[in-house]
């Protein structure tokens, strides 16, 4: 009686165990294409640690470093309400002596790059933001077809933009093909599936760009001389330089203050900038005797609201 009452709640339980299997493969499918680097440097570190005791002290010291940050980040909110780069969480400390090692790490505001999720909003291209993008690749001299296939890779359509798009139907002609992920990236590394995006270019590219969870300013007291000139139409580099040097003897206090210290015939929308930042990404690094722990995260704080881990990863 037994055996056929639980073959019945198997046989009634199948039909959704398979609609749950399929569900948790296309998470795992979405998670792999957009993650192909991570995992790869993730299992990398994976067999490293095994091959090292000191690793898992060394992982645990990399965790006490992002709390530290965290700590860090939320004094800064509460007392301060402009970020710029002459403020504490900006400065790179000299590595910190720990037992049989040293803990060194960074915070870099994300806001000061290019944010490539502000290409798509609402599932549609933005025709500011994707000006924008292509006015960055013209400054550090990339083809601006990159903007259009990476438009379509985050656009949810799946209709090719008009001056060289590539959406599902060119991913899948190739081997391995693949779809077009069609929504916001994950990680600025996911750039490497998407059409054009070489190494060389994303190398070029890296230091410029983001990829944060939503629509975010660009903060004009940390962004480079390249992401202001490409935020700002008509903005030439030297121009942008010229702020940058100015900035260094007087931030920004707000974005008001910054458009007022613009030069003639250059407009900017208040909407496309700010002078403060909610997105962090902490690179640390533990070495203990001869083992090594290098971890990055990428942390936000909303509000008052302690600061939250979006992601992390360990290379
Ligand atoms: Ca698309
Ligand atoms: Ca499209």
């Amino acid at each position: 009686m037994r055996h056929t009452g639980s073959g019945t709640a198997a046989a009634a339980s199948r039909p959704e165990k398979g609609v749950a299997i399929v569900l948790a493969m296309g998470v795992a499918a979405m998670a792999a294409m957009a993650a192909t680097a991570i995992m790869v440097t993730q299992s990398t570190w994976m067999r490293q640690r095994e091959l090292s005791a000191g690793h898992a002290q060394a992982q645990v010291l990399v965790q006490t470093g992002l709390d530290w940050v965290r700590v860090v980040l939320s004094e800064d909110r509460r007392t301060t309400a402009v970020d710029h780069l002459g403020e504490p969480w900006a400065l790179r400390l000299a590595p910190v002596p720990v037992e049989q090692g040293e803990l060194a790490g960074y915070i870099e505001d994300q806001q000061g790059r290019f944010n490539l999720n502000n290409l798509v909003s609402g599932g549609k291209v933005s025709p500011s933001h994707l000006a924008q993008f292509k006015r960055l690749l013209a400054v550090l001299e990339l083809p601006a077809e990159l903007a259009e296939a990476l438009a379509d890779w985050i656009d949810a359509d799946s209709e090719p933009q008009p001056l060289g798009g590539a959406e599902s139907e060119y991913y899948l002609a190739l081997d391995p093909p693949y779809l077009a992920a069609n929504r916001p990236l994950v990680d600025a590394s996911e750039l490497a599936l998407v059409r054009g995006f070489d190494d060389v270019v994303r190398a070029r590219l890296g230091p410029f760009v983001t990829a944060l969870p939503r629509s975010t300013l660009v903060n004009v007291n940390t962004a480079p001389a390249e992401v202001l000139a490409a935020t700002i139409e008509g903005m030439d580099l030297d121009v942008a330089r010229g702020l940058v040097a100015q900035r260094e003897r007087a931030y920004f206090r707000s974005a008001d203050d910054f458009i007022s210290r613009l030069t003639r015939g250059l407009a900017v929308s208040p909407g496309n900038i700010s002078v403060r930042s909610d997105y962090f990404l902490v690179t640390m690094r533990v070495t203990i005797g001869e083992a090594q722990a290098r971890g990055t995260a990428l942390l936000v704080r909303d509000g008052a609201a302690w600061p939250t881990v979006i992601w992390r990863k360990y290379l």
